[in-house]
């Protein structure tokens, strides 16, 4: 009802961290080009395997040493939606739900997400780009809710059984086909590139495996290095194409993992693969996807803000003078300097610098010990609930379609009629 609308505005109201007034606007008008990487967890970030590294062009990036902030405790909150909580959650800054997709169960809701906004107040064209087809995650429905005006699916790149592995279409294919597209946008635009080579189960040919596997007897954990230094090459080439195409220098770039590639069920492997234990700290540790940003007019460096998914849409509003204030978001401006530094996780687990919460057990975030300190664990038990809080929060939107009672001066109600993905003819 109206009524919970007011409660959840008075409750991400409090949340809303004002912008820092350097970066306010610095990226007004810029292309916006969104790389979303698949399965991408950074413990691959300066891991060697054989002595070699896994993933040396995404290293560079992280030094901070070329164009891109690199926030290296950035994480996912992604549930049972995987990559769809992970798109539902960067453009919209809310949770997934606690069960199923979003994108499928709540795909006729009303929304109020950043490709939209970023049309109405700044003419921005969206699109979306991705090498399977436009009814997975029924992204061709809920996509119309969230403005976004292209959608090249499948149906617009070349499927030849060459060009495909496991779910779809090779990331260095799609990524060399994606250039023209992006060419032809009208700009200003916001261009979203959904990568999907580094998917479970993980397996490349042997021609574009370039780094030996680990050999630690676990299939998905042994592919999953040959198919991140697989995504590796293909962010390189095409950050390489963006150069000569003219496309990366004026324009903001962000780069991120979706959710894990490495469940549970692989700790044996994966603690055999790093050389120690994957106690529940050290899994909820590797629940680091990482986010680098470029963006003209900041140097690059390397942030050791915590953030997730869901600060990315106030922190991307902020950079083009957009204010998030007028819009009910649960993240906040990674460069404001009242962000919000717990971080949730869609199960209740939570992580802050100082401590992590795993099912129930508080711990040290910097030991990995169990809690001990009595004024530490009164305030875990504080952030525990104003966690629960927020979910609950999330899922009422969600569930209520809270939205469609917000009148909002600061946003155009999203007509899903006037939009439409027709096939294209590749
Ligand atoms: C499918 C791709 C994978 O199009 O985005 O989704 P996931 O299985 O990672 O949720
Ligand atoms: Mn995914």
């Amino acid at each position: 009802s109206a009524d919970d609308l007011t409660r959840l505005q008075s409750y991400t109201k409090t949340k809303y961290a004002e912008p820092d007034e350097q970066y306010f606007g610095i990226a007004k008008e810029k292309n916006i080009i969104k790389i979303h990487l698949e399965s991408f967890q950074t413990v691959m970030i300066g891991k060697k395997v054989n002595g070699q590294e896994v993933t040396p062009f995404l290293n560079e990036l992280a030094t901070g040493n070329n164009d891109f902030i690199y926030y290296n405790n950035f994480f996912h909150s992604t549930g049972q939606g995987k990559t769809s909580d992970a798109e539902l959650t960067m453009d919209n800054s809310i949770y997934g739900l606690q069960q199923g997709s979003a994108f499928s169960l709540k795909s006729d809701n009303t929304f109020q997400s950043l490709p939209a906004i970023l049309h109405q107040k700044q003419g921005y064209s969206t699109s979306v780009m991705h090498g399977d087809y436009k009814t997975f995650w029924n992204r061709d429905q809920i996509y119309k809710r969230f403005g976004i005006d292209k959608f090249y699916d499948a149906t617009y790149y070349d499927m030849s059984e060459k060009n495909l592995e496991n779910l779809g279409l090779k990331d260095k294919e799609f990524f060399k086909e994606s250039i023209p597209y992006l060419k032809k946008e009208k700009q200003p635009f916001y261009s979203h590139l959904i990568t999907l080579t580094n998917h479970y189960p993980f397996t490349v040919t042997p021609q574009d495996a370039t780094i030996a596997s680990p050999e630690t007897g676990d299939k998905t954990v042994d592919g999953y290095v040959q198919t991140a230094r697989y995504l590796d090459e293909s962010v390189r080439q095409f950050i390489t194409d963006l150069k000569n195409e003219g496309l990366y220098e004026d324009s903001v770039i962000m780069i991120y993992g979706d959710h894990y590639g490495i469940s549970e069920n692989h700790n044996a492997a994966m603690g055999q693969l790093l050389g120690e234990e994957i106690t529940p700290a050290k899994f909820m540790d590797l629940q680091r996807t990482g986010l680098f940003l470029k963006v003209p007019g900041i140097k690059g460096h390397v942030d050791s803000t915590y953030a997730s998914q869901v600060d990315v849409m106030p922190t991307l509003l902020h950079l083009t003078g957009i204010d998030a204030k007028p819009y009910v978001l649960f993240g906040t401006d990674l460069l404001s300097k009242k962000h919000n530094q717990t971080i949730v996780f869609r199960n209740g687990d939570f992580i802050t610098p100082e401590i992590k919460s795993i099912n129930g057990v508080f711990y040290d975030n910097n030991t990995n010990q169990p809690l001990i300190d009595t004024e530490l664990t009164a305030k875990a038990t504080q952030i525990k609930n104003t966690v629960a809080t927020e979910l609950e929060m999330s899922d009422s939107l969600l569930n209520g379609d809270l939205l469609r009672f917000y009148n909002n001066k600061d946003f155009k109600e999203i007509n899903p009629a006037d939009y439409d993905y027709p096939n294209g003819t590749v």
